[in-house]
């Protein structure tokens, strides 16, 4: 028997569809690639950590609810902003080594509009300020005092965020330094929130708020507060944020180079995994600390990966919100 060899045309008559305009083929393409079938797992929340858990359900709800992606990022990260036992963002964030707690937090939206603050130090909430930064000024971001007095001016409160918690560990660190040390690498320790959201509309935005290194060098900023190193959002591709050693993102456009990956056809955990390993080529594979991104597409799909073991990511869908463990690329 001679096997018959189906033709785009054959197909499309089997599935009663020739006649069809231009127009519609086009959603027929989009629909055999899968995009409207996934509209039904929207909205998508992808946070890292596992307080991301926490941030997610908040910024799930809001999406639940029909709201917007900015929105709920915002809100979503304010949850851990102000969580005294997380020493790593906002309020109870372990401090610089001059015992000042000091914030950098940057936002996203849709529109591609963004702010962000850096060396924030007595407000609970710099993504908030990053945001207000981003919609009633012209500016994208700000820094130490100006932006405490720009938040102030806003409505912002004024609040001293060392807990005695955090205070002890800085003490504690002091009373162990040496004529030995020296600041590399600085003390780890990773669990800055970045936060990628999918709404309902199909729209995406990114937050990403943290204290940065514990015990770094007064006026240091990280990676956190710069669009295209700790968070970047491009509505028609997809959303990337990081987390570890901001150095190390910073120096090579991690959340850009993530979102630029998926631009060029990359699934989001490809994209992750290339980028982490555009760094390992750039360091000859001397990698003596941690960086992590995650990353959500224009279709839900998301991806997470780290240099070493230990990522864990938190990832709300309508069915669940899970905290999961991250694919790492170097075995010690
Ligand atoms: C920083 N990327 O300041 C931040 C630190 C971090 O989880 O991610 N901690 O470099």
């Amino acid at each position: 028997m001679v096997k018959k060899i189906w033709t785009r045309r054959d197909f499309l008559q089997k599935a009663g569809l020739v006649g069809l305009g231009l127009s519609q083929l086009k959603y027929v393409n989009l629909w055999a690639k899968g995009r409207p079938s996934r509209r039904g797992e929207f909205p998508v929340v992808i946070s890292t950590w596992k307080h991301g858990l926490a941030a997610n359900t908040k910024a799930g709800e809001i999406l639940m609810a029909g709201g917007k992606a900015l929105d709920a990022v915002e809100k979503g990260v304010n949850v851990s902003e102000a969580d005294p036992e997380l020493m790593s963002v906002g309020y109870g964030g372990l401090p610089d080594e001059d015992g000042v707690v000091t914030l950098d937090a940057c936002i996203m939206g849709p529109d591609g509009n963004c702010g962000a603050v850096a060396f924030l130090q007595d407000i609970v909430h710099p993504i908030s300020v990053a945001r207000r930064v981003m919609e009633r000024s012209d500016h994208v971001m700000l820094v130490g005092e100006g932006a405490l007095r720009f938040a102030l001016a806003h409505g912002f409160k004024r609040q001293n965020l060392l807990t005695d918690k955090a205070r002890e560990r800085w003490l504690e660190w002091k009373e162990k330094l040496s004529d030995q040390d020296d600041w590399f690498p600085p003390p780890q320790g990773h669990d800055t929130i970045s936060m990628i959201a999918l709404d309902k509309n199909g729209d995406l935005a990114g937050a990403c708020t943290t204290s940065g290194l514990a015990f770094k060098i007064h006026g240091r900023v990280g990676d956190s507060p710069i669009i295209g190193a700790g968070l970047y959002v491009d509505n028609g591709v997809g959303g990337a944020g990081a987390t570890g050693r901001g150095e190390a993102a910073i120096k090579t456009c991690g959340s850009f180079l993530v979102v630029e990956e998926m631009r060029r056809g990359a699934s989001p955990q490809e994209a992750c995994e290339a980028a982490l390993q555009r760094l390992i080529k750039q360091r000859k594979g001397k990698i003596d600390f941690q960086l992590a991104f995650i990353a959500l597409n224009k279709d839900g799909e998301i991806g997470a990966a780290s240099l070493k073991d230990g990522l864990q990511y938190a990832h709300f869908t309508p069915k669940e919100n899970k905290l999961k463990d991250g694919k790492y690329l170097i075995k010690d």
